[in-house]
């Protein structure tokens, strides 16, 4: 049985590398970006673990993992990179570069930030149980001040990005200490987690803190009022409480903690489970990336058809006009010159080529205005193509998936040189049948 879930999930996996590659080209003609691409065929379920600096996470994955300590941990800001520890028989660091290159494809993209990230990026090859079944991803702590990024040498944001889509969890950590949402933190789950909250878990670090049922609600409290400023889901996500080590039943101050250690049990079982969760994410993000595909191209398309018209019927009327014209001076100069009619067909030609091309810049304005008009309304465009859809049941998921695209579609009608291929509503719908066809057979 488990044999056969798992040939069905392979020949899934082929036939989803095989609709990325084929729909690759149309997404760049729209300037659309896929959030999987590349999926390893049987890869590892990766974890990242953020949070404020010394919220506990390094102490965390050092529990997890087991045996010798992996990653230093203190007080002070002690990870200034990023940190991918996965299995191997042999144990081994690797650095910089070397790193991303023994990483799997999925993590290509992180090239894209340059020699500085790489310089701050390790691969830790540890022969612990495990990891035979999940990578961990240890991150730099968040700074909560708002001037974060002056003190980072590359893009923070692009690097929590890149490695929240590959990855099947993201856990956000949180400590008693600073339960506060600001600075780096905000921006984060602003700018990068957005459109993830699916896979993210916040975890209440450090319980065995707590003096008291006080302090408990008062710190989660604060967490909760933090988050609900910077996530933009009207649900808060689960917070799991957690501490690092043996279970204990109580804390320091005598604080019982079984409710507490219930928690931690599901976290564990969160991570032990995680080859399921890969398999819902890669499910979830490919649907994700071709449904946001068809809606960029539904609302690109759209506004193209309203562009299309005046520009043709504009194109139309200054070439009328500027042959008009030129055929009005020919007439008023041939009057005049009656014998050797020359002058006048050449001044005619030129007057009406002169209106032409003044005419071009002109057109090339109204072009423009109409464009940033169109974008300004890219919501009602957008309505107009999903009004059936938003106005039943399914609204809320239809307006995330939305969200998500939103932005740079916006972007895309206002200022992309485009290049539309032909036919494009029959492409989307050809797209519109593969995705039915791989999702609906699952
Ligand atoms: N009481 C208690 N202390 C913890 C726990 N987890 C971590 N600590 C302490 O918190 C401090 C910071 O822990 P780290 O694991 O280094 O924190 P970090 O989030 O990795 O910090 P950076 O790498 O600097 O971002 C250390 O002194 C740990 O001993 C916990 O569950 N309970
Ligand atoms: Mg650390």
């Amino acid at each position: 049985m488990e044999n056969g879930r798992q040939s069905d999930w392979n020949s899934f996996e082929r036939a989803l590398g095989r609709a990325y590659l084929r729909f690759a080209p149309l997404a760049e003609r729209y300037y659309f970006s896929f959030r999987r691409r590349t999926v390893t065929m049987s890869g590892a379920p990766m974890m990242l673990f953020l949070g404020n600096h010394s919220s506990g996470k390094s102490t965390l994955i050092n529990w997890l993992v087991g045996g010798e300590q992996v990653q230093d941990t203190g007080l002070a800001p002690t990870d200034d990179g990023f940190t991918v520890i996965t299995y191997a028989d042999r144990e081994e660091d690797v650095s910089g570069p070397a790193a991303l290159a023994r990483l799997p494809a999925e993590f290509a993209a992180l090239a894209t930030l340059g020699g500085s990230f790489l310089q701050r990026l390790t691969l830790k090859f540890r022969r612990r149980e495990l990891l035979k079944s999940v990578t961990l991803i240890d991150s730099p702590g968040m700074i909560d001040s708002a001037d974060a990024a002056i003190g980072r040498t590359y893009d923070f944001d692009g690097a929590v990005r890149i490695l929240a889509n590959v990855s099947d969890m993201v856990f956000f950590l949180l400590d008693p200490d600073k339960p506060g949402t600001t600075g780096e933190t905000v921006q984060v789950f602003s700018r990068c987690l957005r459109g993830m909250e699916f896979k993210l878990r916040v975890l209440l670090n450090k319980c065995d803190l707590f003096t008291g049922i006080y302090d408990f609600a008062r710190t989660y409290g604060t967490v909760c009022w933090n988050l609900s400023r910077v996530l933009a889901t009207k649900d808060l996500p689960k917070i799991l409480t957690v501490y690092s080590g043996d279970e204990r039943r109580e804390t320091a101050a005598g604080f019982p903690l079984s409710d507490f250690n219930r928690l931690r049990n599901e976290f564990l079982s969160i991570v032990r489970d995680a080859s399921s969760r890969r398999r819902d994410n890669i499910y979830s993000q490919s649907l994700s990336d071709f449904t946001g595909l068809s809606m960029r191209m539904c609302v690109v398309n759209r506004a193209w058809r309203h562009l299309i018209g005046p520009r043709i019927a504009g194109e139309l009327i200054a070439v009328l006009l500027s042959a008009a014209a030129g055929i009005v001076a020919w007439l008023a100069l041939t009057l005049k010159f009656s014998v050797d009619r020359t002058p006048a067909i050449a001044s005619g030609a030129v007057v009406g080529a002169l209106l032409l091309a003044a005419s071009i810049p002109l057109l090339r304005l109204v072009v423009r205005v109409r464009r940033r008009a169109l974008a300004d309304a890219v919501d009602s465009l957008f309505a107009a193509s999903y009004l059936k859809r938003v106005s039943v049941g399914s609204a809320d998921d239809v307006r995330q998936a939305w969200s998500m695209v939103r932005d740079e579609t916006a972007e895309v009608i206002r200022a992309a040189p485009l290049s539309l291929p032909l036919f494009g509503e029959l492409r989307r719908r050809s797209l519109d049948r593969a995705t039915r066809s791989l999702f609906g057979r699952k």
